[in-house]
């Protein structure tokens, strides 16, 4: 049967179709025209958005959530350049994504025509891959192309440029088939190693991370731990790869970590990383494992070949995606006697201290470890928490126990901003599911237009804002640095709560902590988009410490 004649938009939306996309990100430009047109017949889902950072943002934890890329649409010029956060992350999150850009014509190209770019040159360092369509009837190739870049290996964002010309001329051209992520698997004798070394090791720990896990493979991680009671640790913001109820679990490298989990890791025989990259946050700033030779046997497994071998130089390594390797680890048998049981057990308890809400007092009127300890009891184990960058950020870390695989958005890029989008794409996908933000007052507003998205879809997700008045984490910095010396950190912010109201939400100010459950349980039964705009003392900068504290012993060391 001979194809028949589609345009270039037409061809597009039907390769997404055909690839299972059911939802795409966008915020609209005259570029793409006739890609939207295609759309408004296909059966795919549009969120429209307020800026091009929230709708590549809300892609990304599509594709975090889901493990298929995440869609976005943006137009040319200064739409691909609002996308770029979200593109960044995506990469640093091994995360697939595609972002399609609009582009001007091919016969305006080099004239520096109205908001050209050089998509290429502008995002090929940053993408996966970054291209440019010249042909409409190349659209079923290279979304094809986009597909299996995205998904394979470890995963990442690409970036397709559309001229507006190619997206309105006419093409007769056959489908592709539908795209299969593609699971690399581990041989057998390498499995046989694994089960060497685990029967030689004293005193092993294993650390998850990366991208392309699913609940199947978490689950099959679960059962592994189990048989072999192994102490297992989170990297940064992966804490939903394994359960923090569970007896194996340790918890999570990131920052302001357990200093008896980093002892634990650099005290252990072996290391057994799935899925992870090991890079500058989780190993502490590269002091945790010895570059390029660590003096624990490392076993390295990774979805990609490449990223084996780049920093640490592994005793074994494993080119092989989690899902894949997982199921193989059925096959691997503990010994009879595992001689590392007493300290799984010493770990996990001192994770259950370390991560205990109502041991901490801070200054002011309200008690962030009494706010967590309360969701810790209201809030559902399946809750998605969504959050970015910033100091607030560790009370989530630390003192929530994610249980579920698919509950955790958060950007191991440590991009501000990705907590509220992330929460609308969620919600969007999921509307089921309770879905909190946690953000800081700085953080909020990177994307705080997005609030708007969610009340046009009726998304009624809980946002917490945590509002120190000031950049903390930076002023945290300042403090340590040049204690004393307060330079461009401090923020005087507007009334979130009314901000809410303002945008169609339902919003509350909590100044002290026996505010907050009442106005928690009036959130989250408001049926709209909700803000609880909590007042943080700036002197409780992180759990542990206050920022004078932070001040003097700086200025005590400079003496
Ligand atoms: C997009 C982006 N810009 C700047 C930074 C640097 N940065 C990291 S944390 C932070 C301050 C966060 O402030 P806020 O959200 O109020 O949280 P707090 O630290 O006060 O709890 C800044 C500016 C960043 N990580 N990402
Ligand atoms: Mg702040």
């Amino acid at each position: 049967m001979t194809a028949s004649s589609r345009t270039g938009g037409q061809i597009l939306v039907d390769q997404l179709a055909l690839h299972g996309v059911d939802h795409i990100f966008c915020v609209p430009g005259e570029s793409y025209l006739a890609a939207l047109d295609a759309l408004h017949d296909a059966d795919i889902k549009i969120t429209v958005c307020r800026q091009e950072g929230g709708a590549a943002m809300m892609a990304e934890a599509y594709g975090k959530l889901t493990g298929r890329p995440g869609i976005c649409f943006v137009t040319r010029g200064p739409g691909a350049t609002n996308a770029s956060p979200g593109i960044h992350i995506a990469k640093q999150d091994s995360t697939p994504m595609i972002v399609f850009v609009g582009q001007i014509e091919r016969g305006m190209r080099e004239r520096e025509a109205f908001q050209e770019l050089d998509y290429r040159a502008v995002f090929g360092p940053m993408a996966k891959w970054a291209t440019e369509v010249d042909d409409p009837a190349r659209f079923p190739e290279i979304v094809s192309r986009a597909f299996h870049v995205a998904t394979s290996g470890r995963p990442g964002p690409v970036v397709i440029a559309l001229p507006e010309d190619v997206l309105t001329d006419m093409a007769a051209v056959a489908d592709a088939p539908r795209c299969q992520a593609i699971e690399t698997h581990p041989g057998l004798s390498q499995m046989a190693e694994l089960q060497k070394l685990l029967h030689g090791a004293k005193n092993p720990v294993v650390l998850l991370g990366g991208s392309r896990w699913t609940e199947t493979a978490v689950q099959r991680f679960v059962r592994f731990a189990e048989r072999f009671q192994l102490p297992v640790a989170c990297t940064f913001r992966r804490q939903m790869l394994f359960p923090a109820d569970h007896a194996s679990y340790i918890g999570d490298l990131g920052l302001g970590v357990n200093p008896k989990l980093l002892a634990r890791i650099k005290e252990a025989d072996l290391v057994l990383l799935v899925g992870g990259r090991l890079s500058e946050i989780p190993s502490q700033s590269y002091t945790l494992l010895d570059i390029p030779s660590p003096k624990q046997k490392l076993v390295h497994v990774h979805p990609d070949p490449s990223e084996l071998g780049r920093v640490y130089a592994p005793h074994l390594a494993i080119n092989a995606s989690p899902v894949a390797f997982t199921a193989a680890l059925e096959g691997v048998h503990p010994p009879a006697s595992l001689p590392w049981s007493d300290g799984t057990k010493a770990a996990h308890e001192s994770y259950l201290a370390w991560s205990d809400p109502t041991a901490i007092r801070h200054p002011g009127q309200l008690q962030m470890g009494q706010v967590m300890a309360h969701l810790r009891e209201v809030l559902p184990a399946d809750a998605i928490f969504c959050n970015g960058a910033g100091n607030f950020a560790t009370w989530v870390h630390r003192f929530w126990p994610f249980r579920h695989f698919g509950t955790q958005l958060a950007p191991t890029s440590g991009s501000m901003g990705y907590g509220l989008p992330a929460a609308v794409g969620a919600k969007r996908m999921q509307p089921q599911s309770t879905v909190v933000v946690f953000a800081g007052d700085g953080d909020f507003l990177m994307n705080g237009q997005e609030f708007a998205t969610a009340v046009q879809y009726d998304l009624p997700i809980l946002v917490i804002i945590i509002d120190n008045g000031m950049y903390g984490t930076i002023r945290m910095h300042q403090e340590r640095e040049y204690p004393g010396r307060v330079s461009a950190t401090m923020l005087q912010n507007p009334d979130f709560a009314a901000y809410a109201k303002a945008f169609g939400g339902y919003g509350e100010r909590v100044e002290r902590t026996e505010d907050f459950a009442p106005a928690l349980d009036r959130a989250l039964t408001a049926g709209k988009p909700a803000i609880l705009h909590c007042l943080l003392d700036p002197e409780a900068i992180t759990p542990a410490m206050s920022l004078s504290a932070i001040r003097e012993k700086a200025l005590a060391s400079q003496k």
